[in-house]
């Protein structure tokens, strides 16, 4: 399992927070995610066999959020 820390811009709420984490939580290969809204952060570990941390990027992304 590897462990990666992603910068999110623009979430505001706990709706936010919850599109995030399901968006990124769906995704095979992904065993936990947590965000931070004041952090402004999502922690994700994942298994680097399954899923690059790219895809994990692209997710977020998805839901209309910036990833830096
Ligand atoms: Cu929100």
């Amino acid at each position: 399992m590897k462990k990666i820390t992603l910068n999110v811009e623009g979430m505001s709420c706990s709706h936010c927070v919850k599109a995030v984490k399901d968006a990124v939580a769906a995704l095979d290969g992904v065993a936990e995610v947590e965000v931070d809204l004041k952090g402004k952060t999502a922690t994700v570990e994942y298994n680097a066999e399954e899923i690059k941390p790219e895809r994990i990027q692209e997710a977020i992304e998805e839901e209309g959020y910036d990833v830096e």
